[in-house]
């Protein structure tokens, strides 16, 4: 059995505390899964601070406004340097593109604020270090939304190895893969498509893709500490919105690593937007000498298991559906049986932040920015690594 761990079901009951009020920067696809789980939270894993949504801030004024009467957000801002400065916000969420993040992550050090940021951390692990000085010298707590390993299935994943079940671990393997980028008409940069432009997503499916699989290696099986690699980049020129003109794409359309693990295991990792039927298939199998897991996002409540303790004909894979009581998470839910989504990762990763602020000296759950530094590193070494044909060793954080 998985030895229990915490999962910051909090023990403080108390109401009296103030809100944390948190000013969100960035209202699109993840500025909305970020409100979603500030409204979630406290309706069901009580007694935690109560994170209130004080201000929002974007550069259009209209959607701004939308989505503030949407998420009922009181205040609006159109400057980031302003939200950043209220004094009425005790946290900001940073939901800006990669190129933004150390920028704004610094200005919220300077005054006082704690910090969520989304993945990646940054641009690179040089930008990466700096943020984690800031922090760590002003003892800010600080989150990076790598959202996957908070699903309950991955979480009991994390558990039943961290509980040695496995015994020695041989092999760790993991996909991302999505088709959206395969027309060559599609441009590079502005709203939606700066993911496709390097100077502001920083790298292509290693930061965007390979990143939360490397968070969710290194969680469950510990450090990468070499890489071999190869990129690709299938569509050579976009127009970019910013010029209208056809310009080089620089980021990987496409990237599969080799990667040796300090407990010994090897592992393959693969992504790519050009794996024509594949929308977002996160995939990640664990091969140890007395157990194997699997997980597949698209089925993300089922965790898979093989027991070789099973003998005779009952041996084989079976599949924990990850939603009773005991699971991580999904007891705070529903009944037994009901299925948690996407959206779930996101308020348990804000669970795991609040409950830390009760408790700093728990078991961290959630990757902060030292950690997502260590994930920015192992993806700096696989673009070297792919650049230079060569295995390449990952600095540590
Ligand atoms: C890209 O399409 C993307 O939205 C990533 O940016 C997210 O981090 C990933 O969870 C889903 O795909």
């Amino acid at each position: 059995m998985a030895k229990k761990t915490r999962t910051s079901v909090p023990t403080i009951t108390s109401d009296e505390r103030p809100p944390l009020r948190i000013g969100l920067i960035g209202y699109g696809f993840m500025g909305r899964a970020h409100a979603n789980a500030i409204h979630q939270v406290g309706h069901f894993f009580r007694g935690l601070r109560r994170p209130v949504l004080q201000a929002v801030c974007g550069r259009s004024a209209d959607n701004l406004a939308a989505f503030a009467k949407s998420w009922q957000v009181e205040h609006q801002e159109t400057d980031w340097r302003k939200l950043v400065a209220r004094t009425d916000i005790d946290a900001v969420d940073i939901c800006t593109p990669n190129d933004s993040h150390m920028e704004i992550a610094l200005a919220c050090v300077k005054h006082g604020k704690m910090i969520l940021c989304e993945k990646p951390l940054a641009l690179n692990g040089a930008q990466g270090a700096k943020m984690v000085a800031a922090v760590e010298k002003s003892k800010l707590p600080n989150l990076v939304w790598y959202n996957y390993r908070f699903l309950p299935a991955v979480s009991l994943a994390k558990n039943i190895v961290a509980a040695g079940e496995l015994g020695k671990i041989f092999h760790y393997r993991a996909n991302f893969l999505q088709d959206w980028t395969i027309s060559a008409d599609l441009p590079q940069g502005g709203t939606g498509l700066w993911r496709l432009d390097a100077a502001v997503a920083g790298s292509g499916v290693t930061g965007d893709l390979l990143a939360h699989c490397i968070d969710t290696a290194r969680w469950i099986n510990g450090d990468i500490v070499s890489v071999s690699a190869m990129t690709e980049t299938f569509i050579k020129e976009r127009v970019h919105t910013a010029t209208g003109k056809k310009q080089p794409v620089k980021i990987d359309d496409a990237c599969a690593f080799l990667a040796r693990f300090e407990n010994g295991s090897m592992a393959v990792f693969e992504s790519t937007r050009y794996a024509r039927g594949h929308k977002a298939l996160y995939t990640f199998e664990i091969n140890g000498e007395k157990k194997s897991l699997a997980w597949d996002l698209h089925d993300l409540n089922r965790l898979s298991y093989f027991d070789h303790a099973v003998q005779g004909d009952r041996r084989g894979w079976s599949s924990i559906h990850c939603t009773d009581g005991d699971h991580p998470y999904a007891g705070k839910w529903w009944v037994p049986g009901l299925c948690l989504g996407y959206e779930h990762s996101f308020v348990h990763a804000l669970c795991e932040f609040l409950g830390g602020l009760d408790d700093p000296k728990a078991e961290k759950r959630y990757p902060d920015f030292r950690h997502a530094l260590g994930t920015q590193l192992v993806c700096d070494a696989v673009l070297e690594a792919a650049r230079a044909g060569k295995w390449v060793k990952v600095k540590q954080a």
